[in-house]
């Protein structure tokens, strides 16, 4: 491979996915979803575009020297790149996971194309067997949402014990409401975002049903009982764009 293709941009797409009338097929991360990943998360998540940069900002802010900074569930690694540009030059290991190998394989040449000297691990495996250690920024953008609800408890007390006093976990997650009519306008209005951004009805509703089995969203009060369950504390909202929420959960002392 000649150096110029090993840092060629990798091809980007309009998200096309669900525009044709098709057979109900639960959602997987596979090649044709990386190669147009970029658009679909930024058209179908309220908030992406201004949380990915915050993950920047909240990372430079609890990072500690020599400690580890895990981004668990990375997809093309926006979020990866974020935690990379918080982190000082300190000896600290980023490590970044997802269980798609296409998005890993696409994820390295995002990596490899950011200059930033922080070097970043990718390892390619379900975040449930990442093994955890000496941490102070997790992330978790938009990830939990897709692992087991029987298996969440375990990763987040996972994560707890191997975040050090003071480290936070960034937990990202489309959520539902108790009350119906909040469930009812929040999803309306999301949907009227998708709309927005050039989604059409079809694709809108071809979409949530390949996601019905696959993306099980939880309360906030649910996702707050938990992390105090795993062990954080201090569990805050720091961003809420309709159903989809951003919380910082903190390690205490
Ligand atoms: C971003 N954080 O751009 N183990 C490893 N990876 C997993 C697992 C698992 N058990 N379950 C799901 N994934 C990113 C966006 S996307 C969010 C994250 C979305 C991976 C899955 O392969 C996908 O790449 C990612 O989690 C979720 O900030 O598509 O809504």
């Amino acid at each position: 491979m000649t150096d110029r293709n090993r840092t060629a941009k990798p091809a980007q797409a309009l998200d096309t996915l669900y525009a044709a009338d098709q057979p109900r097929q639960d959602f997987r991360f596979d090649a044709s979803v990386a190669r147009v990943f970029p658009d679909m998360i930024r058209r179908s998540v309220p908030g992406y575009t201004t949380i990915i940069p915050m993950i920047e900002v909240i990372t430079e802010q609890y990072v500690q020297p020599g400690s580890h900074c895990y981004d668990l569930g990375c997809s093309l690694g926006a979020s990866t790149l974020a935690m990379r540009h918080g982190m000082p030059a300190s000896g600290c290991t980023l490590v970044g996971v997802d269980n798609s190998d296409a998005m890993i394989e696409r994820c390295e040449h995002y990596i490899a194309l950011d200059d930033h000297p922080q070097p970043v691990v990718l390892r390619c495996e379900d975040i449930l067997d990442t093994p955890l250690t000496d941490a102070s920024v997790t992330t978790l953008n938009f990830t939990l949402q897709f692992v087991d609800p029987d298996r969440r408890l375990e990763l987040l007390t996972r994560i707890a014990e191997a975040t050090r006093p003071g480290g936070v976990l960034i937990l990202s997650e489309k959520v539902r409401f108790e009350d119906d009519a909040e469930q009812d306008t929040q999803t309306r209005l999301h949907h009227e975002f998708k709309r927005a951004n050039g989604y059409s009805d079809l694709e809108i509703s071809q979409k949530r049903s390949a996601l019905e089995q696959v993306l099980i969203p939880e309360t906030l009060a649910e996702h707050q009982a938990r992390l105090e369950q795993a062990g954080f504390r201090n569990i805050m909202v720091w961003y809420q764009c309709f159903n989809f929420v951003s919380m910082l959960a903190f390690k205490p002392a």
